[in-house]
């Protein structure tokens, strides 16, 4: 559908479905996919954005006008957070035994989604690799440390029950946007591609219609399955960004340890070398698991250097 002309051409309701570090696509309702640039402020968009365009020539346009957010997840490149995705229905994390999946990321994913109330899941992938029940109770007693049972754990095999994982998958993911995450090799393509298998095709269509070519590295985009699928993919990506977050709503967001620290003897209490440190003394008797706190001053250190 082309704009009707009133002086000026009227605005277009459009999707945010790609984004190529400075170059975004999106998509309109008549499924038109317009290649979109941001004023001023408006500079920057995230997959997932509900935008009003104004076109400015074939299939570009303006980005004029960026709908309130239901919540907005950020990456970090290089010192600088950026913009990721918004209004998301649930993040899913996937994690396999092999290669070992990092704990660091999982708490950062955790920390990252809490903040930005987005709801989490986990898909542990590869349970063919498994040795059988013993495994998967090691691996979710390991999880809970960091979750506390507060984040679903999915157990499939992408690879060789791919029906099974097909159907579960379904359940989770039907009419909602997810955000897929995962370090390399834990299986995030090839769940991709069983959920949505014109993905690849998708791909190339974004890449023409942005004249991105093969050099793109960081990118991030959206693909539309069956059942009101959407799960937004990103390549390549890092790690969150985090910076917009103050000391303290990190460290609330450390409920474990705000719930040991209210007994600290200081107000203050950074958890180092403080005497009477209810922190320290839960992290000995077991109450607390240690690498939380180490994440958190490791999280605190790299808001800090940003922020001063
Ligand atoms: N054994 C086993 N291997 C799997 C399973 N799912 C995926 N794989 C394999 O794991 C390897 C990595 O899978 P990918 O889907 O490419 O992983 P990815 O997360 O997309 O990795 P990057 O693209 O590098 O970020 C491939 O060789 C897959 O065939 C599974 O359920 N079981
Ligand atoms: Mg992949
Ligand atoms: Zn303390």
């Amino acid at each position: 559908m082309k704009p009707e002309k009133h002086g000026k051409a009227a605005l277009i309701g459009a999707t945010v479905i790609a984004s190529y570090g400075r170059h975004s696509l999106a998509r309109s309702e008549d499924q038109t996919l317009w290649q979109v640039f941001g004023k001023g402020k408006r500079r920057e968009v995230a997959v997932g954005d509900r935008i009003l365009i104004q076109p400015s020539g074939d299939n570009q346009a303006w980005v004029e006008q960026i709908e309130a957010r239901r919540n907005l997840l950020y990456r970090s490149d290089a010192m600088r957070s950026k913009l990721f995705a918004s209004n998301l229905d649930q993040t899913i994390l996937v994690l396999a035994s092999s290669p070992p999946y990092s704990t660091e990321l999982l708490g950062r994913t955790l920390i990252a989604c809490q903040t930005a109330g987005v709801p989490l899941h986990i898909v542990f992938n590869k349970t063919d690799l498994l040795q059988g029940e013993n495994d998967r109770k090691d691996i979710e007693k390991r999880l809970h440390q960091w979750t506390h049972g507060e984040v679903p754990i999915h157990f499939l095999s992408v690879r060789t029950q791919a029906e099974q994982a097909k159907e579960l998958l379904q359940s989770l993911l039907k009419n909602k946007c997810s955000l897929i995450l995962g370090q390399s090799g834990m299986g995030k393509s090839t769940l991709l591609n069983l959920m949505i298998p014109h993905a690849v095709a998708a791909t190339n269509e974004v890449s023409i219609a942005l004249n991105a070519g093969k050099h793109t590295t960081t990118h991030t985009q959206m693909f539309e399955g069956e059942n009101g699928i959407r799960l937004i993919d990103s390549p390549g990506f890092q790690a969150f960004g985090l910076n917009h977050l103050s000391p303290d709503e990190l460290k609330d967001a450390f409920t474990d340890i705000a719930h040991q620290a209210m007994r600290c003897r200081f107000a203050n209490c950074q958890h180092k070398q403080e005497p009477q440190c209810a922190v320290k003394i839960a992290i000995e008797e077991g109450e607390l698991f240690a690498p939380r706190l180490q994440l958190m001053q490791l999280l605190l250190d790299e808001i800090q250097t940003t922020h001063y």
